[in-house]
């Protein structure tokens, strides 16, 4: 596999990280998504240095790849992705109470989504990774539920907010669904498609998730607050 996309991968994060930084709101309520929104890319600048140079990618028995770092980064920025989706949740409810319980909660499913990802990436061809897959997707729905029930309803009490939430929720589901997708299709899954496919396809996705994803729900909270005054 040709290094070039992760070492683009690594260049696109760690500016990306500097530049949400710096175009993000510094005060207010939107002072928190900037900092976890600037924390993210600098997570997978660093996942991508790593797989760039080699270190943690390993090669098994079977000749596919497993990029340890990949999981690492996605055990660290997909937790914070969603602790940023609950606060964003919390803007419009009317009673505070419970945010904490629903972190803990979708960041538990969300975890044992990666680590039985990574089981499944290591397990050989066989019935056991497919056990770990459908375990890992169990996982999936159980924080594709928080985010569209619960939470929705929660911030559906301000419907400014309401609107802008299931926007980014709606942007964020799309493309979280992608990757068991290319799981699946790729090495690590039933290797219809290449290893050098895969890669490029999760560097598209990783910037779509999180560095556009930072821009564009930045801009629809920012919006909806501006509306309602909040
Ligand atoms: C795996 C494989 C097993 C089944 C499922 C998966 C889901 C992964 C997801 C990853 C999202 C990553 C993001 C990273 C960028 O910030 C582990 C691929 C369900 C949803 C958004």
């Amino acid at each position: 596999m040709s290094p070039t996309p992760l070492l683009i991968g690594f260049v696109i994060m760690s500016l990306a990280s500097l530049a949400i930084y710096a175009k993000g709101a510094h005060r207010g309520p939107l002072r928190g998504h900037t900092l976890v929104h600037a924390a993210v890319p600098f997570i997978a600048a660093t996942a991508y240095l790593a797989m760039y140079l080699g270190v943690g990618n390993l090669i098994k028995p079977d000749g596919s790849i497993t990029y340890v770092a990949r999981y690492l980064d996605w055990t660290f920025t997909t937790p914070l992705l969603l602790a940023g989706v609950v606060s964003s949740a919390y803007l419009g409810a009317r009673e505070q109470e419970g945010q904490a319980g629903f972190v803990a909660s979708i960041v538990t499913l969300d975890v044992v989504m990666i680590v039985t990802g990574l089981v499944a990436s290591l397990a050989p061809y066989g019935t056991i990774k497919w056990v770990f897959f459908a375990w890992s997707c169990a996982a999936f729905v159980g924080v594709l539920y928080l985010l569209w029930k619960p939470l929705a309803t929660l911030a559906g009490q301000h419907a400014a907010i309401g609107a802008a939430y299931r926007k980014n929720v709606g942007f964020l589901s799309v493309l979280w669904l992608i990757y068991p997708v290319v799981f699946a299709v790729g090495p690590e899954g039933v290797w219809a498609v290449s290893d050098a496919a895969t890669v490029w396809v999760f560097l598209i996705l990783d910037v779509l998730a999180k560095v556009v994803y930072a821009f564009t729900s930045e801009r629809n909270l920012k919006t909806a607050l501006a509306r309602s005054g909040v």
